[in-house]
């Protein structure tokens, strides 16, 4: 066998990862977690704004890469990669050499949330969305900057010589290189979804109207397909992790963008595509496509054009997620009563199912907070009865999450015009054996669950083909980098993927 390493650093909501990834015979590849580390909002003394902690995030990258390079030597390894994925849309403002000219904010902010609105009285959402194809979200980079710039942060705005999103910023600190990598770029609002390059014409119409964004542009780095190596370890972190100078590599290093890379998806045939759902704190669900739609009811029915690997379209909504379970598991450990996840689906399974169902795109579910008393007022406000027990009010956000997928999945098919035949569940809640029962069931599709690490496992692959390790092997092997029906095949051929038939077949198909 042959043995290639690579090191994935996944940065969550939650948690941070370092994953080494042991590619054999360019066929499969093994996750070995050397890195994890806590994450979270932290708020400012402000008592309201929310950051998060960075320096401590790249603390624990630099532990997690040092381990990753010495648990590939103990299989005879060095590593051939670097690369990092993390949440969208949060960045940080660069000076003239590494140091944040401030904290990096953190879109769960509630400040953002009325931000929108008054920019859209100057340049209308119909005109965003023509150029840049993206959903509504109260928190996305666009917005953050003009709160910036108005809201009283503008002295530090102007301080800075680069923005740099999340993985790039620990992309410079690994190789002292500041690029954008297109995917994640692609959450700014500021990027032209068909050219896939920084949009001039939105840039210029938000510079006329907010004048301290006249500088932006020169923030911006150059633009970076994902593959691209920007570079190798720096000698300061050669020296921290006792690693050679490995390649760094711009990974499609939007944690969404990465799992849709890592999900086993099937080749499309005729119009018959296979739906995914990248669950984690947020779920995103939608489909992959080949070109943007940029229609005015793709607008209103909230669908986004987030760009993926090799000149795809993630043609996804941002659906709240298990984020609405996880604060309300936080607010009762919190108060003293702390439940096992276990234990708390196991009782909701057995709920009578469909008894409550609210709107999980509300926005009162953004903000961390005593998630239990949202959930009911959500549904005192809909009609709904009100979960009494805990189970109950796990059962109400299981149920409105399935309910979620399916209006969501269906809604896609229509406005891309094409046929749904199966539902692929990636991330932490393919785990969950319930939402994915509740998610066959109300799509009336069949689900395929796995792999939980699809996100860890699209940036080795992206890795690996950028150094020349997954080359084309068809049949009429032309040598070339392999295309992602080739990366998912490894995908595939290294997960254990789950089938859960729904109880009954959606009339409509
Ligand atoms: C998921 C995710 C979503 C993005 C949200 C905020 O982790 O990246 O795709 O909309 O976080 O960045």
């Amino acid at each position: 066998t042959t043995l290639t390493a690579f090191a994935a650093v996944d940065l969550g909501a939650t948690s941070g990862r370092v994953m080494l990834g042991l590619v054999r015979d360019a066929a499969t590849v093994d996750l070995v977690e050397t890195g994890r580390f806590p994450n979270g909002p932290v708020t400012a003394p402000d008592g309201e704004s929310l950051h998060w902690d960075v320096l401590r995030l790249w603390e624990g990258v630099v532990d997690g890469l040092r381990e990753a390079g010495r648990v590939a030597a103990t299989h005879g390894v060095e590593l051939s990669g670097v690369g990092v994925d993390s949440w969208a849309v949060d960045y940080g403002l660069v000076g003239d050499d590494e140091h944040l000219v401030r904290p990096a904010r953190c879109y769960r902010d509630p400040r953002f949330l009325d931000v929108a609105d008054g920019v859209y009285e100057r340049v209308p959402a119909s005109e965003h969305y023509a150029v840049n194809g993206l959903q509504h979200l109260p928190f996305t980079t666009e917005f953050q900057l003009v709160d910036e710039v108005t809201g009283g942060a503008g002295e530090a705005f102007a301080a800075a010589r680069t923005l740099l999103l999340i993985p790039d910023l620990i992309t410079f600190w690994l190789s002292g290189r500041r690029v954008a990598e297109v995917t994640n770029a692609s959450t700014t609002g500021l990027l032209d979804a068909r050219a896939r390059t920084w949009s001039s014409a939105l840039l210029g119409r938000l510079a006329a109207e907010y004048p301290g964004l006249g500088r932006l542009p020169a923030l911006l780095p150059e633009l970076v397909e994902a593959g691209t190596v920007v570079g190798e370890l720096g000698p300061w972190v050669r020296a921290r992790t006792g690693l050679g100078p490995v390649p760094v590599v711009a990974v499609a290093s939007h944690d969404t963008a990465a799992a849709v890379v890592g999900t086993p998806l099937p080749a499309r045939q005729g119009d018959e595509v296979a739906a995914y759902v990248s669950s984690g704190t947020w779920s995103l669900v939608g489909l992959e496509l080949d070109a943007p739609v940029l229609t005015e009811a793709s607008r209103a029915a909230g669908f986004t054009n987030e760009l993926g690997l090799d000149g795809t379209v993630r043609y996804l909504h941002n659906v709240m997620g298990l984020w609405v379970l996880d604060e309300c598991r936080r607010e009762w450990a919190r108060t003293g009563d702390p439940v096992d996840l276990g234990e708390l689906l196991a009782a909701a399974a057995a709920e009578p199912g469909g008894r409550t169902v609210v709107d999980l795109d509300d926005p009162a579910f953004l903000a961390p907070g005593d998630m239990p008393r949202r959930v009911a007022h959500a549904a005192a406000r809909a009609g709904q009865p009100v979960p009494a027990t805990r189970a109950q009010t796990a059962r109400a956000v299981l149920d409105s999450l399935a309910a979620a997928y399916a209006r969501t999945i269906h809604q896609a098919a229509a406005l891309a015009g094409v046929r749904v035949t199966q539902v692929h569940v990636v991330g932490g809640g393919s785990r969950n054996a319930l939402l994915c029962r509740l998610t066959a069931d109300a799509t009336g599709l069949p689900v395929v669950a796995g792999p939980v690490e699809a996100a860890a496992l699209g940036n080795v692959l992206v890795q690996a083909r950028a150094v020349g390790v997954l080359v084309d092997d068809d049949v009429d092997d032309d040598g070339g980098p392999r295309g992602l029906g080739g990366l998912r095949d490894v995908v595939a051929a290294s997960s254990d993927l789950v089938r859960i038939d729904p109880a009954r077949i959606d009339p409509a198909r």
